[in-house]
Parts: C-alpha cells; sequence; structure tokens
C-alpha cells in the first residue's frame, strides 16, 4: 500500500528560532521513515512582506543546509524550493477563484501582519493561506506538521478541498493539521505570553538556532520570570512554564521529572541548566550546517532531485485538476 503523504514548509524569513525547531522541522524528521515527505523551503510566501532579494537567495540556502543539519535525509523525503515547482502559483490561481475574501480577511495572521506591515498590505498577504493550500492539496498529503498558529491555515486548506470536492467530484485528499505536544507553541523569553517569532525585533526573545552557547546561556539567565524562586508549571507563572516546557522538549522528559529534578533550587540554577539543555542540542546542528554549506554542489543536487519528485507529484494533480474545472488540453 501506498504510504501517506506529509507536507510542510518553512520561510526562509529571518533566523530560525527553537520554536521552528520544535513546532515544525523535529517533528518533520521523526515522520520521514513513515511517510511519503514533502519539505519545503517556502520562498513564494516570505515575500508577502518585504525581503531583501540577496538576503533571501541565501537565507534559501541556508535553510536547506539547516534541513538537512537536522536530520532529514534527502532519500527519504523530498526536499525542495517552492518557486521551483510552477504548480504551487497554478493550483493557487483556480483555488482563489473558490476562496472567499470574506475568509481570507478573517484570518488572525493576515490581521496581525498587516498591523504590523500597515505600509504593505498586499494581495499575496491577504492570499497566503490560499497558497499554502496549494502547497498541501498539490501533494494530496494527509498530514501537514506545524505549530500551534498555523493550525487555522490548515483548516482554509481542508475548508477549500471539501469545497472542491464537492463542486468537481473527488479531487483532493482533506489534509489534518499534526500539532505535536510539548513544542506546539514556544513563547517569547521577554514576553511569556506571546509566541517566540523569528521576527521579533528584540533579540532577547528569542533563541535563534544560530545563537551560541554563551549567547543562549545569556538569553536564559535574563528571560522573563515571576519572582517566588519555585520551579513549578502554573497559569499564573507563564514565564517559568514556558522554561519548562522548552527544557522537557529539549531533553525529552516530562513536566513532573523536570519539576522533580528542580524542586528547592532556585531560579538562577535552573536557567543555566536550561540553557544547558538547548545549547547541547543546536551547537553540533550548527556546526553540521556549517560543514553543508561549503558544499554548494551537494546542497544544489538535493534540490534539483527534490524539486524533480515534487514536480512529477504536482503535475499529476495538477492535471486533474484542470480537467474537473474544464480547461481546455489541446497540446
Ligand atoms: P515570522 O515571525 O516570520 O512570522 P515564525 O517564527 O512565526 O515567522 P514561520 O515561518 O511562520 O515562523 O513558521 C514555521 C513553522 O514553525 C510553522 O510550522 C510554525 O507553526 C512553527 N512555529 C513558529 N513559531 C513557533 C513557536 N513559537 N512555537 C512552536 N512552533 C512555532
Ligand atoms: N505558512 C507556514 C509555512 C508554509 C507551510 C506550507 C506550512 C508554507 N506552506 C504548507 C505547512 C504546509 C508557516 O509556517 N508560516
Amino acid at each position: 500500500m501506498d504510504k501517506k503523504v506529509i507536507y510542510s514548509a518553512v520561510q526562509p524569513s529571518g533566523n530560525l528560532t527553537i520554536g521552528n525547531y520544535l513546532g515544525a522541522i523535529r517533528n518533520w524528521v521523526r515522520m520521514q521513515d513513515e511517510y511519503d515527505c514533502f519539505y519545503a523551503v517556502a520562498n513564494m510566501h516570505a515575500i508577502t512582506v518585504k525581503q531583501d532579494p540577496a538576503e533571501l537567495r541565501r537565507r534559501t540556502l541556508e535553510l536547506v543546509a539547516l534541513y538537512l543539519a537536522c536530520g532529514l535525509d534527502p532519500e527519504k523525503c523530498a526536499l525542495y524550493v517552492q518557486s521551483n515547482v510552477p504548480q504551487h502559483a497554478e493550483l493557487c490561481w483556480v483555488l482563489n477563484t473558490i476562496a472567499y475574501v470574506g475568509e481570507l480577511s478573517r484570518m488572525t495572521q493576515f490581521k496581525d501582519k498587516s498591523q504590523k506591515h500597515a505600509e504593505n498590505i498586499n494581495m499575496g498577504l491577504m492570499d497566503y493561506p490560499v497558497l499554502m493550500a496549494a502547497d498541501i492539496l498539490l501533494y494530496q498529503a494527509q498530514y501537514v506538521p506545524v505549530g500551534a498558529d498555523q493550525k487555522q491555515h490548515v483548516e482554509i486548506a481542508r475548508d477549500l478541498a471539501i469545497r472542491f470536492n464537492n463542486r468537481f467530484g473527488d479531487t483532493f485528499t482533506v489534509p489534518e493539521p499534526l500539532i505535536l505536544k510539548g513544542g506546539a507553541k514556544i513563547c517569547s523569553l521577554q514576553e511569556p505570553t506571546k509566541k517566540m517569532s523569528k521576527s521579533d525585533e528584540n533579540p532577547n526573545a528569542s533563541i535563534y538556532l544560530t545563537d551560541d552557547r554563551d549567547t543562549v546561556i545569556r538569553k536564559f539567565k535574563r528571560a522573563v520570570t515571576d519572582s517566588d524562586n519555585v520551579v513549578k508549571a502554573s497559569e499564573d507563572k507563564p514565564g517559568i512554564t514556558n522554561l519548562l516546557n522548552i527544557y522537557c522538549a529539549f531533553k525529552g522528559c516530562s513536566l513532573e521529572e523536570a519539576e522533580g529534578e528542580f524542586a528547592g533550587m532556585g531560579y538562577g540554577d535552573f536557567k543555566l541548566a536550561v540553557g544547558e539543555s538547548v545549547a547541547d542540542v543546536i551547537t553540533p546542528v550548527q556546526a553540521e550546517q556549517k560543514r553543508l554549506l561549503a558544499d554548494k554542489t551537494y546542497l544544489g543536487e538535493v534540490l534539483k532531485s527534490g524539486a524533480d519528485r515534487a514536480y512529477k507529484a504536482a503535475r499529476r494533480t495538477l492535471s486533474k485538476v484542470y480537467r474537473k474545472v474544464g480547461f481546455y488540453e489541446g497540446n
């Protein structure tokens, strides 16, 4: 029997944080043996906010090297750059004709980004979820492993799949978000009720995967917490709860185990232990990413073979879609 399909992507729009790692990439690695996986660099999504072209190109390659350094195996999954497979834009156009302006204007991310980039509320920003739906539906993906903030977008992809299937007959697999507990919502170290984000202006709010050990430890030391000095998770202690979450995710232990380990210890020692648990995992990833970035030929080959695989699968779905909507296929 054919394996079920997984699809996900990250935008090359900044330095990745440990939120991106725990919410997305780490889970992708765990799935590559069991599923047929497609993982993209979402550069077409990235340009919905202003990007410096040279930087965008550099970050695209850095992100692919990071995928590999985190353990994605190009033999097992298709790793590719979204703009290298033209069917994404083509399917997006068709889906645009069944997506409603009302539903898109209600998306939380659209509202947030419109506020943040008030001088540049472009059509692409609003259309972002439709392009994301095209990404997912092209590969007939069953599951989409993402952080909790992307749930709403996967739901739009589901709605569009169902709407299309109802109107034109069975065409798309209806996808489901896969949001694993533990790392689904890592919060800012400075405002622990907000999600950690790669585009946060305060560099102390996020731990970047490129941060060296000293920086990681310093940022955790400065993390905002309450002052009662008891290492225990609870709703009124979002700072400590977030740090415990991060510790458990990197150490692979349960909350109870972590609370037991730090019982009677102060915040200083606890923060140091959290910093070390993170640095121990990300330091080797950085070294591997650096090694890979020195071999542009290899990275080029990985992307070429990934795009070939993606192209074949995408073409199959797109021809079906074109047939269903009645596009003339003369030549
Ligand atoms: P930006 O700040 O540019 O909007 P971002 O940090 O939110 O970026 P995305 O590229 O939007 O990152 O997300 C990539 C993946 O990482 C998505 O699956 C998203 O759900 C996940 N993710 C992002 N931030 C977090 C977080 N703080 N905790 C868990 N998962 C996250
Ligand atoms: N919008 C996503 C990135 C993304 C994506 C996708 C995720 C683009 N296309 C398809 C899952 C499936 C984000 O993480 N911000």
